[in-house]
């Protein structure tokens, strides 16, 4: 099918026109494979859907991928530099938002009928720019004339305090892995103005809702106008969503006293907690009692938790909702009156607080009717700990779903070197069934698989050295260990940490003791605009890696780099090239993370603590093919439960640890950075130390010395590689997905 029309494509003059012409093509081809059905329909509510770009996965799902990378070679064309003129939409801050893209991709790689639904945000979260090596953000407007987006006549009116606004429902097909096509639905309206952004900044009037609501993901929410943009969003998203779910469950048959037959919620975070108030609503609205609407709802919706970072657990004043969303305040406050009737006014319980502050998550825990963390541990902690008092009432409720990322993205499309090579070994069966790769064990003493391997790597840090050159004039050694750390930058996930080994090696090797060769250690991060002490950490990095490169006694052995804008593309060149992957955050803190799975089925090693899915990677490969260090879990929310834990009592007694963290306000630091944000830093480690930097970071250089020293026995590294890629199995979407149908959706 379509050979005449891809070779015509391929044979056309510019990048740009091959680009447009296979879009359209694709398109095309997905809309013939049609639409996966069924009586009832998955929606899942996310505020972000971090997609990537779409043209090589759709390619790839559609199984045409092949014949349009030899039709572009046939034309002395790559798939790579026709790519390059798509632009990544950044619908997403990170981890959450990537999830929920790697999901729609297993579900209708499943052939469940279920959709996406989010927001259309204009200009997508910020892109970020290095200047005097400090972070600075600028719009990312990413909405071409031609694109993956397709409008329809669906349109809705949403009604905030003193403001009614018309829908627009945007689309993007999702086609699964040879299967049919969901969708990923996007809400706009019309009148939203990307000129009222202030030059090349992010900075824009945000009381004017009708030009500003779908401009933005999650702008600056640091003053109190801000807070408000995001309920006015959460709102609109949401309140389509319930639209739309009554919509195509009456034009299916429904009377609505049946909606669960036909409709399941899943809400991702908090973020969509508004759609229970809003259904309920509007099934009184149609004429439903007000208690039976309550039942219903309560059984078609689930809440996913992906943190236990209390500050992330939202909380919006009530009179923020009653300014914004004054028709769902009744229905709140009655639902909070109900749950403080039957719980005997347990403070722990209610949905409205003493301060009359309304807790978002405990309105998905009384009224949806599943509860799911993220990995194993996390959701041990959720039960135990963080939501005790829920699990104690609703025990039945809570479920664990270990995330899962798509082997279609970031195995076949990333790495198609290795997927080859696998193929060529235990054959195509792993591309349905990822625990088919277990079978690579097979060859775990085959020296030429294993070399095959290692070449590999090389080949994939080759093609990541040459993309780096090319897009930020950044040279490294690819014979060099590469020590990767990406993912948005938390004082939690401790990049900090990360730093101060940096400094450690960095005076080892001033005092003369040389690496057996050379390490590249890779920084890719975001941080929130307003979240200044993150922002101080970027600064260190980049400050960091200037002092080195300005000292010819270490930077023959140290490179340090901190990538311009890390997005799904710059992973997906980084991630296949790495072989050292840095999952550090403090243990209990990092709900189940996602570029560990995605790093080890690219063939790179785990340096990680015991914390979210690293736990469950560690029981997989075994303690050889993976290095766990720091503190455990228990032991840190033991010192949080005490208020036990003092940087500053360690760095008083420690010299050595003194000696590192003193670096930061270096003289040779002060002469490339800013001396205010580099104190800050300094004194915010030392003085409060929030994620206990200090307390793992002994224990994170011995065991990261180990691993250096390990990687030169490169045959015992190959072996640890093949276990990894063969163990990664477990971390297909496509098993995560399947467990949420069968546990929670129940989709035929
Ligand atoms: F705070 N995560 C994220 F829980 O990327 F809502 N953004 C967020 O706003 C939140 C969580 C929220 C991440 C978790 O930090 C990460 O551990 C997890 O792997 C990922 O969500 C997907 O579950």
């Amino acid at each position: 099918m379509y050979e005449n029309e891809i070779e015509n494509i391929a044979s056309r003059g510019t990048n740009e026109e091959i680009y447009y012409g296979l879009l359209e093509l694709t398109k095309n081809a997905m809309q013939q494979r049609g639409k996966i059905e069924g009586k009832k329909k998955l929606y899942y509510i996310s505020a972000e859907f971090l997609i990537g770009k779409l043209l090589s996965n759709n390619l790839i799902n559609l199984g045409l991928y092949d014949q349009v990378e030899d039709a572009l070679k046939k034309h002395g064309k790559s798939m790579a530099e026709i790519e390059e003129i798509e632009p990544e939409p950044s619908l997403g801050n990170g981890g959450l938002g990537r999830l929920a893209a790697c999901f729609l991709d297993s579900i209708a790689t499943l052939g469940l009928n279920g959709d996406g639904v989010g927001i259309n945000y204009h200009l997508g979260l910020f892109k970020q720019e290095f200047d005097k090596n400090l972070q600075k953000e600028v719009p990312n407007p990413w909405i071409k004339d031609k694109s993956w987006l397709r409008r329809t006549d669906t349109s809705y009116e949403v009604i905030f305090g003193g403001l009614r606004v018309n829908s627009v429902m945007y689309e993007i097909d999702v086609t699964g892995y040879d299967n049919k096509c969901n969708t990923l639905k996007l809400f706009d309206i019309d009148s939203v103005d990307e000129n009222i952004v202030q030059g090349e900044s992010i900075y824009f009037n945000k009381e004017d809702i009708r030009k500003n609501l779908t401009l933005f993901l999650y702008p600056d929410d640091s003053d109190y106008q801000g807070q408000l943009l995001r309920i006015y969003q959460q709102y609109f998203m949401v309140s389509n969503a319930a639209q739309l779910i009554i919509d195509e469950a009456a034009a299916k048959g429904s009377n609505l006293y049946d909606l669960a037959d036909y409709a399941v919620v899943q809400i991702n975070d908090t973020h969509p907690t508004m759609v229970i108030p809003e259904l309920i609503r509007l099934l009184v609205k149609k004429g439903i009692d007000m208690d039976k609407a309550i039942d219903i709802v309560s059984s078609m919706c689930a809440y996913t938790n992906h943190t236990i970072l209390a500050e992330a657990l939202e909380k919006w004043p009530v009179w923020f909702l009653d300014k914004v969303v004054p028709q769902l305040m009744p229905i709140i406050k009655m639902l909070d009156v109900k749950v403080k009737e039957k719980y005997n006014n347990n403070p722990e319980l209610a949905i409205i607080d003493e301060n009359q502050q309304v807790h978002m998550a405990r309105i998905d825990m009384h009224y949806g009717f599943s509860v799911n963390g993220v990995a194993a541990l996390h959701t041990e902690i959720l039960k135990n700990s963080e939501l005790k008092p829920f699990y104690d009432i609703y025990p039945n409720k809570f479920n664990n779903k270990t995330n899962g990322i798509t082997f279609r993205r970031w195995l076949l499309h990333s790495n198609h070197e290795l997927t080859g090579l696998i193929s060529s070994k235990i054959g195509d069966g792993f591309k349905k069934d990822a625990n088919e790769l277990e079978k690579l064990m097979q060859f775990k003493d085959d020296e030429a698989v294993l070399k095959a391997i290692t070449d590999i790597k090389m080949t994939k840090k080759k093609e990541f050295k040459d993309y780096l050159l090319k897009k930020e004039n950044i040279e490294i050694d690819e014979n060099s260990i590469i020590d990767v750390q990406v993912k948005r930058l938390h004082e939690y996930k401790r990049q900090q940490m990360n730093a101060l080994y940096i400094i450690h090696k960095y005076m080892d090797i001033k005092a003369g003791n040389k690496p057996a060769r050379p390490i590249t250690f890779v920084f890719g991060a975001k941080a929130a605009p307003a979240y200044t002490i993150a922002k101080d950490i970027i600064h260190l990095i980049l400050c960091l890696s200037k002092v080195i490169e300005n000292d010819p006694e270490v930077s023959p052995y140290l490179k340090v780099v901190m990538l311009e804008n890390y997005n799904v593309t710059y992973a997906e060149k980084i991630i296949p090239a790495a072989d050292i992957s840095e999952q550090i955050s403090l243990a209990s803190k990092e709900a189940s993370g996602t570029s560990n799975m995605k790093f080890m089925l690219n063939g790179a090693v785990t340096l990680g603590t015991e914390d979210g899915a690293n736990v469950e990677i560690h029981e997989l490969v075994g303690d050889d093919n993976i290095y766990i260090f720091g503190e455990k879990s228990d032991t840190v929310i033991e010192h949080y439960a005490k208020a036990d834990y003092s940087a500053e009592k360690i760095y008083d007694e420690d010299p050595e640890i003194a000696k590192l963290v003193d670096f930061i306000i270096d003289k040779k630091m002060f002469a490339v950075g800013n001396k205010k944000s580099l104190i800050r830093l300094y004194m915010e480690i030392v003085t409060k130390d929030w994620f206990m930097t200090l307390l793992d970071i002994k224990d994170y250089i011995r065991v990261k010395e180990q691993v250096f020293k390990d990687y030169e026995d490169r045959a015992a590294w190959s072996r640890k590689m093949i276990k990894n890629i063969a163990m990664a199995g477990f971390f297909s979407s496509d098993r995560t997905i399947a467990q949420y149908n069968d546990d929670i959706w129940h989709l035929d």
